[in-house]
């Protein structure tokens, strides 16, 4: 085996966004583009020589050939052992397990998430720590650093691996294992739920769809629900992954999970409705033509966690993201434990985790999880669901509305703007932001504002700080607008606006968000300007 040492230069804006490099298919095809970032993840590394990295990816087209790639720059710099999915496959959260549980320094996993696929789509690579979780701020601040000073990078001169083939191969020094990237998670899931009890549940009749929307959830939900559970076959739904998702957006909500919501909301519905996004740590749930918000399904969870295995001595805490809703905050107090408020990304998430500070993590992004990884898990958070209609043998609405109920609602929602001319976008935050020192005190319709704030965070655990987080305004009634740009996307930029009202009064829960929200929808507008600025006259995405 020859190593080379190729001569390069840096291309600029390789910078990590909310979760990792995401860019367009052409842009990772450039010469040098992707060894670029992999040498230069490694180079702002230490002391992985001689160690294992896992490695595996969502499968959209582009991930076998990034794999080829990395595989060859990880001999040449000395790992010891690579895992990898077999064909190359592995969902973000089974990643987070492998790490775990096979104590690899570190994973890189090829995604770009919830954004399409296919040669003209998006594609990504993010590197995880060795707690299994997305690298920090200070690491990917490293990695970028790197990024922009590179000249050169280390790259064996080895043929392609076979990853079809289970089993052990060697490239120069370093092992590389093609594993099952399946097994291991499942054996977590066994270990967290009551299997039997959600295997009765089926035998009794009870009806699910599951949308794995083409995308790498396809074959763990058909192990786990159809093959482990016995749920009738054709439960899963979608469930061959596809470099291109079948030309959707594998997204899982109510815009993008149609197939899904078109049968949960027809005729004939089944019982229990859930969909995962493109790498499998989103989740959607739904009942018979009724959506949980992300933010209502980290409660739900939160306030029934004793009766799954996994949970049931309690939580330590709950964590959830700024703009995620306070729906979890009235659980944590009833249960008297902590609420952390962190940045939106679940990178916050794990210095909570890792000191044991929180057992349960929400994201109004579709994202919920737990101690068992470092990352999002949309198929644990289905489970965690089927495993409470189990136990509780009540419909989906039903557990919904009796925790409102207890606690009040949050009705909540999210407005995108997606595409929006990144100056525009940018003079829209600042604009508002000026507004801020005379925002407090003063009426829009019935809310009068309590106080407004460019959110920062001090990380309780490592005291790191993180600023310019999202534009936060609170009203004395408790309701909440939130303005955020993304940092996802990858054209243009997209404004998310975060919208919220809190409501105790029963007789008032049976009402749809978007009219229970209608008067803060308004006053977002005349706030920031929105329509102004970014020229939309409507939202391009409502979740
Ligand atoms: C990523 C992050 C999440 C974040 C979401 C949306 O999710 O892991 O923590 O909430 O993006 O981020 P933004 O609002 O900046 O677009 P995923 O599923 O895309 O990896």
């Amino acid at each position: 085996m020859n190593i080379q040492t190729i001569s390069t230069s840096p291309f600029e804006g390789q910078i990590l966004g909310t979760s990792g490099l995401r860019k367009k298919v052409s842009v990772f095809q450039q010469p040098h583009y992707l060894e670029n970032f992999v040498q230069s993840i490694f180079d702002s590394l230490e002391g992985f020589q001689g160690k294992t990295l896992v490695i595996g990816g969502d499968g959209r087209y582009y991930n076998q050939i990034a794999i080829q790639t990395i595989l060859k720059i990880a001999a040449a710099n000395d790992f010891g052992q690579v895992l990898v999915g077999q064909n190359g496959l592995l969902s973000t959260p089974a990643a987070s397990v492998l790490i775990r549980k096979y104590q690899a320094f570190g994973g890189i996993i090829l995604s770009a998430s919830h954004n399409p696929g296919g040669q003209d789509g998006d594609f990504g690579i993010k590197y995880n720590i060795s707690n299994g979780g997305p690298a920090p701020e200070n690491v990917t601040d490293a990695i970028y650093e790197q990024t922009e000073k590179i000249s050169e990078y280390r790259i064996t001169d080895t043929v392609d691996i076979d990853l079809t083939q289970l089993g052990e191969t060697q490239v120069g020094k370093m092992k590389i294992k093609i594993i099952d990237p399946v097994a291991d998670y499942v054996a977590l899931m066994e270990q967290l739920f009551d299997f039997e009890s959600m295997k009765a549940l089926f035998q009794s009749g009870f009806t699910m769809r599951f949308d794995a929307m083409h995308a790498i959830t396809g074959p763990y939900a058909t192990h786990i629900l159809e093959e482990k559970l016995g749920a009738p076959q054709g439960t899963v739904m979608n469930g061959i992954p596809l470099e291109d998702f079948g030309g959707g957006h594998p997204d899982p909500n109510l815009t993008y999970a149609h197939d899904l919501v078109d049968i949960m909301y027809g005729e004939n519905a089944p019982q229990f409705g859930a969909a995962s996004d493109g790498d499998g740590d989103r989740n959607m749930i739904l009942g018979t033509s009724f959506f949980v918000t992300p933010s209502d399904s980290l409660a739900v969870l939160a306030a029934n966690a004793t009766l799954v295995p996994g949970y049931q001595d309690g939580l330590a805490g709950i964590a959830r993201s700024m703009p995620t809703s306070e729906a979890a905050d009235h659980v944590a107090d009833e249960l008297d434990i902590d609420c952390y408020e962190t940045p939106t990304g679940w990178k916050f998430f794990g210095n909570l985790l890792d000191a044991g500070k929180t057992t349960l993590c929400g994201e109004e992004s579709f994202g919920t999880g737990s101690s068992h990884v470092r990352e999002k898990d949309g198929l644990w958070a289905v489970l965690f669901w089927l495993n409470l209609l189990a136990a509780r043998r009540q419909s989906v609405e039903t557990i919904v509305r009796e925790h409102w109920a207890k606690y009040g609602r949050n009705f909540y929602s999210r407005h995108d703007y997606e595409g929006v001319d990144e100056q525009a976008a940018t003079e829209l935050m600042e604009h508002l932001y000026s507004t801020f020192s005379h925002l407090s005190g003063k009426q829009f319709g019935s809310h009068v504002v309590e106080y407004c704030d460019n959110f920062g965070y001090i990380d309780p655990v490592d005291h790191s700080i993180s600023q310019d987080q999202g534009m936060r305004i609170g009203f004395q009634d408790g309701s909440r607008i939130v303005f955020r740009l993304s940092g996802t996307g990858t054209k243009g930029a997209t404004l998310r606006v975060y919208l919220e009202f809190y409501e105790e009064d029963t007789a008032k829960h049976h009402l749809d968000a978007q009219t229970a929200l209608a008067e803060l929808i308004k006053v977002a507008d005349e706030m920031a300007g929105i329509k102004k600025y970014t020229g939309y006259d409507k939202p391009s995405v409502i979740t």
